[in-house]
């Protein structure tokens, strides 16, 4: 009597031992949409409330063997991308998503990590993403910093280079912040914002990978591109301010945790 198909995720992330981000903030915000998780990390972090300390990049090799293990028998029924820091790498993982025909996949163009800038700025690496993962995804989710990166390398402004694109204006100046999605309906790009108070708190780590993640789960549950985005954002906000006081570790950056999702979306 095992034949009740429960829905899957599936995060292709680094790993963040402070589970504030990452494959472990993936797997927290899919759990609490009633997804079975699966991952596919790429990089283990060593890192906590006072910044990173190492990344080490696991070898190719060892990222595809996970893919093909989940992609062969598990069937996800949407995809989060976080941290690929290589351009083969993605080259790879976006032939291997386009053979498999999977639907709803979310692209986190997580560029370098929280106050710090490392080599994942590499040209290279945003030129991959950009010409291999970007056209697969259903929706491409860059901040500000994000963004111009991509702009400043590819000459193009990013709601131009996906089908639809929310680019999140977490670091803008002001009390209030806008998240603008950009989706193409009959050729013409469709403009929506989402404007918000912003929360006071620190405990901002992992808030783009909570994001993406609830939005790759809300797009299985048939929701229009916009009605999921905008239930993502109101859950986002409902965990930023149910943990805005909080004090995990010694550092200023404090995760973003989900409450129950009972009565949130
Ligand atoms: O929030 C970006 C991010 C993504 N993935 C991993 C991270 C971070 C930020 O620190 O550690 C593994």
């Amino acid at each position: 009597m095992a034949n009740i198909r429960k829905s899957r995720f599936l995060t292709i992330a680094g790993s963040d031992c402070s589970c504030g981000a990452g494959i472990q903030a993936d797997i927290r915000t899919a759990s609490l949409f009633d997804f079975y998780p699966c991952s596919v990390i790429t990089a283990v972090t060593s890192q906590n409330t006072t910044g990173v300390s190492s990344v080490f990049k696991l070898p190719h090799q060892v990222v595809f063997s996970q893919f093909d293990a989940v992609i062969s028998d598990m069937r996800p029924d949407c995809v989060k991308i976080g941290m690929l820091w290589d351009p083969e790498l993605i080259r790879k993982i976006a032939s291997r998503l386009k053979e498999s025909e999977i639907e709803n996949i979310v692209v986190d163009p997580v560029l370098s990590f929280t106050l710090q800038k490392d080599e994942i700025l590499k040209k290279e690496t945003v030129e991959s993403l950009v010409n291999y993962l970007f056209p697969l995804a259903s929706l491409i989710t860059p901040n500000l910093i994000e963004a111009a990166v991509i702009e400043e390398i590819t000459g193009s402004p990013v709601q131009k280079l996906c089908k639809a694109t929310l680019l999140k204006g977490g670091h803008s100046k002001g009390e209030f912040l806008v998240d603008r999605l950009y989706y193409r309906e009959r050729n013409r790009i469709i403009q929506k914002e989402f404007e918000h108070k912003k929360i006071e708190t620190t405990n901002l780590h992992g808030t783009g990978c909570v994001l993406s993640s609830a939005i790759a789960c809300l797009l299985v549950s048939k929701k229009s591109l916009p009605e999921a985005i905008e239930s993502a954002i109101n859950f986002l906000y409902a965990s930023l301010n149910y943990s805005k006081s909080f004090k995990m570790g010694q550092g200023k950056y404090g995760p973003c945790l989900v409450p129950s999702v009972c009565n949130l979306i």
